[in-house]
């Protein structure tokens, strides 16, 4: 088994004499200084400072973060408590228990009323077509999402019920999402890329009681029938003896049918800007319409439902640590699971980590490539920017469609100030040369982040010096979805940056390295990431198994909470994601565990099935071994086409 592209170390020492610098490792890059001079943390001594003071008193740091935000009632107790050792008893997380508020009261009454935000734009939408776009202001928002959260409320869905959300990137995803939050309903977000088994195995592990879809959307150029798999899902559900009285469907892709503009509380109407775009539309609408089935009794009309709602809704007032989301992190061992948030800390944890790490100021406009599907959308693509108050591009569309220059076309159009995207799309589009990026201007951006998995060194040289031509910091953000914000980066004014390696620690975060017997190691090291306490956007359970959220997290080290990440720390302190622990192979398994732990055959492979977050599916590599073609739902692989090579290569000797 070969380690993927990807999961090779990061910033060992093979690279060129010129880039070689302490200890061998890649130069550093320091802030630019017109960064730093207007930072909310200009420098990295003050970094150090405020880092200091995030760990060794953390009820005082994040109760004055706590202040900026509304809480119908204050907290009651103590302002954290927790065990994160299994040997002493139960794994919990308690932030602000017994305090009560509403995120989203927070991220938009606050801003319209308070704040006085209300015609400021919070999302500036570009469909997946050119010309398709809209914008939504933080009035607007609210307005919808105050009623729709009563067309929730109408359809009897209360306080700590699940809703099943299946939708591309439209704005009524968000309004969907804030409007769950508000009337205290978890969301459970399914990526709309994923197929109907896996919605269904999400709807039935968390037992929600309504899904909300979409008819039908383009990505690139392939249609995807989303009603029709949503159809399959719940038909499944049914089946499976668990039927879901109610399907609220957005008609989005028959959205011109409905008329433009005739009601504020509406969608605002895709505009059509100018007689070339017209035409590709027409073009477009050549396209299959897909027949949308409608089951009688179950499936309703967001539309309609919308026009009877009326548009204020009182918030449902949340104990600081009710449930916000269930999101299923992908599942490479199986069963995916539930990642519980909850609405205090996750509140506090998001609105930080986006203030700091991106470096927000109020004229900025973000632009965060992830789908909603994925925590980053969740934490950086709504409740983040939303917190801030600031102005965000959501986007349908991908980066090649209709060719390589919509990226960039895109930042130069809404003078994107902060862009954050994945490695796999820097080196997708690091294929295509230099020249489709520095045919735009590019001249709003000021900082450039990254997340997903490790970037690989030359990636990150092309990134910085194509797409942000030598001038913006690069942010490569390491988390995950049970941490819910962002836990090693860069500060954009305050961290010299080394390419490859996610850097320090952010406010609150306590990592360590450990080896095999749990043992801390110090200085210079490589082993087990872990983070020795609680930060606020820390997962509080696995949904419906907290034995499972124990084991998984906490039983491998007692006393830590456990990555699964391998890593390293070089002389300066900095930290380098080598990849999933569990993805490596133990070339010295046979001395350790003994010879039944000889491997068979050892069969090297291009590339391995990864979920899109690079997370490799064991389950599937285990399929493969076996000969057995039965794979179950490969919806969450990112690249099928291995598979095949993997069978077509596997040694036959093995049965
Ligand atoms: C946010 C997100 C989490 C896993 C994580 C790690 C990998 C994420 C990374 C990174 C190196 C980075 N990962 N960011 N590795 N450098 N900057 O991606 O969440 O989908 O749960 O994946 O992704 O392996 O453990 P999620």
């Amino acid at each position: 088994m070969g380690l993927p592209e990807e999961r090779v170390r990061s910033g060992s020492g093979s690279r060129g004499q010129e880039e070689a610098g302490a200890g061998g490792r890649a130069r550093s890059w320091s802030p630019p200084p017109e960064v730093s001079r207007s930072a909310h943390v200009p420098s990295l001594q003050r970094y150090r400072e405020l880092h200091r003071r995030s760990v060794e008193e953390p009820r005082e740091f994040w109760g004055d973060i706590a202040k900026e935000f509304y809480w119908k009632t204050p907290c009651p107790g103590p302002f954290l408590r927790y065990n994160f050792d299994v040997t002493k008893g139960k794994i919990f997380i308690e932030w602000m228990k017994g305090a009560t508020t509403n995120i989203c009261y927070n991220v938009l009454d606050r801003n319209v009323h308070e704040k006085k935000l209300g015609d400021k734009v919070a999302f500036y939408w570009e469909g997946n077509e050119p010309g398709e776009t809209t914008q939504i202001t933080y009035h607007q928002l609210l307005v919808q999402v105050c009623q729709f959260s009563n067309v929730l409320r109408k359809q009897g869905i209360q306080k700590g019920d699940r809703v099943a959300i299946y939708m591309p990137m439209i704005p009524e995803l968000v309004v969907a999402m804030l409007a769950c939050a508000r009337i205290g309903a978890l969301h459970s977000i399914v990526f709309a890329g994923f197929s109907s088994e896996s919605l269904c195995e999400r709807i039935l592990d968390s037992s929600c009681s309504l899904l909300i879809t979409t008819d039908a959307f383009y990505r690139g150029e392939k249609l995807v029938n989303l009603k029709e798999l949503a159809d399959e899902a719940l038909q499944k559900c049914q089946e499976k003896g668990f039927p879901v009285r109610c399907c609220i469907v957005v008609k989005h892709l028959g959205r011109a049918e409905l008329g433009m503009g005739d009601s504020t509380s509406q969608s605002p109407p895709i505009k059509r800007s100018c007689p070339d775009v017209q035409g590709k539309l027409k073009e477009k609408s050549k396209r299959v319409q897909p027949q949308i089935s409608w089951n009688q009794g179950i499936d309703l009309w967001w539309h309609e439902l919308m026009q009877e709602a009326g548009d204020e809704c009182e918030p449902e007032w949340c104990d600081a640590e009710d449930p916000l989301f269930i999101l299923y992190t992908s599942g490479s061992t199986g069963k995916p699971k539930g990642v519980v948030h909850t609405v205090g800390g996750y509140m506090l944890y998001v609105a930080t980590t986006f203030k700091y790490v991106f470096d927000f100021h109020a004229e900025d406009v973000f632009w965060c490539t992830a789908d909603i599907g994925w925590i980053t959308g969740h934490s950086y693509v709504t409740y983040g920017p939303l917190a801030n108050g600031a102005t965000s591009v959501l986007f349908e569309g991908i980066p090649t469609y209709p060719d390589v220059n919509r990226l960039w076309s895109i930042v130069d159009k809404y003078k994107v100030t902060k862009f954050y995207t994945a490695p796999t799309a820097i080196r997708l589009l690091m294929k295509f040369g230099d020249e489709p990026v520095t045919k735009h201007s590019r001249a709003s951006l000021q900082v450039l982040g990254t997340v997903g998995e490790p970037i690989n060194p030359e990636a990150w040289l092309w990134y910085h010096r194509v797409v942000g031509a030598q001038r913006c910091p690069i942010v490569d953000t390491f988390w995950q979805t049970e941490t819910g914000g962002h836990m090693l980066t860069p500060l954009p004014g305050a961290t010299p940056m080394k390419p490859g390696s996610a850097t320090f620690p952010f406010f609150g975060v306590a990592p360590a390295i450990l080896n095999e017997s749990g043992e801390e190691l110090e200085g210079e090291a490589e082993g087990y990431l872990v983070f020795k306490q609680p930060w606020p956007g820390i997962m509080r359970t696995v949904y419906g198994n907290h034995e499972r959220f124990e084991t998984t997290y906490f039983k491998k080290f007692p006393g830590y909470y456990v990555t699964g990440d391998g890593c390293q720390r070089d002389q300066d302190g900095y930290y380098w994601i080598t990849g999933r622990i569990d993805d490596m192979l133990n070339v010295s398994v046979r001395e350790k565990i003994g010879p039944i732990a000889t491997p068979d055959y050892i069969q090297n492979a291009p590339g391995l099935p990864k979920t899109r977050s690079g997370k490799i599916m064991r389950r599937v590599l285990r399929k493969i071994a076996q000969n057995d073609h039965d794979l179950g739902d490969m919806s969450t692989v990112a690249d099928p086409s291995v598979i095949s090579h993997l069978f077509s290569h596997r040694c036959l000797t093995i049965q």
